[in-house]
């Protein structure tokens, strides 16, 4: 059942450089734990993107209106918490259906049920999926929108965030639009600071991927013996999380031995940074047009609107 989980980790700990994937934070624990990274006073992303929302969804209404569109579906990768997609549904009004899509079910239904409260003539739809891969949406008359918040592109590598924005083209179709938050290149202590809090909540996070591991693939890691790192690739233009072992080690996971310096690290995530103007190119490489731009204050994070055009000539 958990094999998919079970054959990552194993290819991940194998490499020379090893690894985990991202997305496996989020179990239950994990996604309490990434709540809490956006209450911190380190964490700008979350807050500054929030801010900018409320504003976004009004222009977005006026700019549908004034392109005639009169129905929207939104669609969410990623969906999480739907904190943030309150303010977009409060202005845009003429969003006629809303699903979304996380790949962690249970936090997603909990998240779904409390959105439907505060927006009961809304239909919801909640789907546990994995969105980094192609899918099959169902799609009403209304003009799709696709929204992907908190730059959780950032997670892929750039040339899998230009396969991602291409694979939601062919899912949203013709005529169809996404709207992406972006985190921005800015000082490497304000970026180091936000991945590494002072009350090492986002060391929890990152620790618990061990704990988790633990749990569900029958291993004995001691997560006390890792240690949080969080530092800013300027060449790659991303902040990297790591855990690094505090000694030499070895870990026992579902029969197989994996032995870890005292040093090594296990690499588990990459947030890449990208200037607007960076990210309006890897859009445009994958189809996309740009057609509006939200900065917040001193330019720490952007929101964009894309268009995919016709995309008619592509299959579906
Ligand atoms: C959910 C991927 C947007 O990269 O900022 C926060 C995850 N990791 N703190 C990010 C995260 C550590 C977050 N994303």
């Amino acid at each position: 059942m958990n094999s998919e989980f079970l054959q990552d980790v194993l290819a991940g700990l194998r490499l020379p450089q090893k690894e985990l994937p991202p997305k496996y934070f989020y179990d239950a624990q994990g996604s309490k734990y990434f709540d809490q990274i956006c209450e911190l006073e380190e964490y700008y992303p979350y807050r500054t993107e929030l801010r900018l929302l409320p504003q976004v969804g009004k222009e977005l209404q006026a700019y549908f209106r004034e392109k005639s569109i009169t129905g929207i579906q939104l669609v969410e990768f990623g969906a999480g918490s739907l904190h943030k997609v309150k303010p977009i549904l409060q202005e845009l009004t003429m969003v006629k259906q809303f699903t979304a899509i996380d790949i962690s079910g249970e936090h997603l239904k909990a998240a779904s049920a409390e959105l439907a409260d505060i927006f009961p003539d809304l239909p919801i739809k909640a789907a546990q999926g994995d969105f980094t891969k192609p899918m099959q949406l169902e799609l009403s008359d209304a003009t799709p929108m696709g929204f992907f918040p908190g730059s959780t592109i950032g997670n892929f590598d750039p040339d899998d965030a230009l396969d991602f924005l291409r694979n939601a083209r062919v899912t949203l179709g013709s005529g169809s639009y996404m709207l992406l938050g972006v985190d921005t290149k800015k000082d490497q202590q304000m970026l180091e600071d936000a991945y590494d809090d002072s009350s090492n909540v986002t060391a929890r996070f990152n620790k618990n991927i061990l704990t988790r591991i633990n749990r569900e693939l029958d291993a004995n890691f001691d997560p006390d013996q890792f240690e949080h790192v969080a530092v800013y690739n300027q060449q790659l233009g991303r902040i990297e999380m790591h855990l690094r072992s505090r000694t030499d080690q070895q870990v026992e996971i579902a029969g197989e031995s994996f032995q870890f310096e005292k040093g090594e690290t296990i690499h588990t995530e990459n947030s890449y940074k990208y200037h607007p103007a960076e990210f309006e190119q890897l859009a445009s490489s994958a189809g996309w047009t740009r057609e509006c731009l939200w900065l917040a204050p001193d330019d720490i994070f952007a929101v964009m609107l894309l268009s995919s055009g016709d995309n008619s000539a592509m299959p579906r």
